[in-house]
């Protein structure tokens, strides 16, 4: 028997462990994959209330880092005046501790305690 280098191949090669899946005649056909990505763990910035912090200066936050108008703005620093805390947006975990870094530096700026944090939402 002899064996030459050049003898072209009797059969097709087996496919690739993971190759797409051929038709035998060459053409691939692509199988639909289900969707592995989740979307991405949120998180709630939670303001909470203080005797000291003048509320003028709590709307104008929620105003500055949280977007919210004036009204909503008033809306949530009352919440947050009756029942201790309240939530001001949910973001992105990077986004939400930029948002608690903003209000906590703007706080010590102004000599006020105002305190807030993230946490996951459920
Ligand atoms: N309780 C504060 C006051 O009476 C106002 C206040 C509201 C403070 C919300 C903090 O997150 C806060 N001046």
């Amino acid at each position: 028997m002899k064996f030459m280098a050049t003898n072209p191949p009797t059969r097709s090669p087996a496919p690739a462990p993971h190759s797409p899946p051929s038709d035998g005649a060459g053409a691939v056909v692509l199988e639909r994959r289900a969707q592995k990505i989740q979307p991405p763990q949120m998180y709630q910035v939670v303001m909470l209330n203080d005797d000291y912090t003048p509320m003028e200066f709590v709307v104008v936050v929620l105003q500055e880092f949280f977007n919210k108008d004036r009204e909503a703005a008033t809306q949530i620093m009352l919440k947050i005046h009756l029942d201790g805390k309240g939530v001001c947006g949910v973001y992105t975990r990077d986004v939400a501790a930029t948002k608690v870094d903003q209000v906590l530096d703007a706080a010590h700026k102004a000599g006020h305690p105002l305190q807030c944090l993230s946490e996951p939402v459920e």
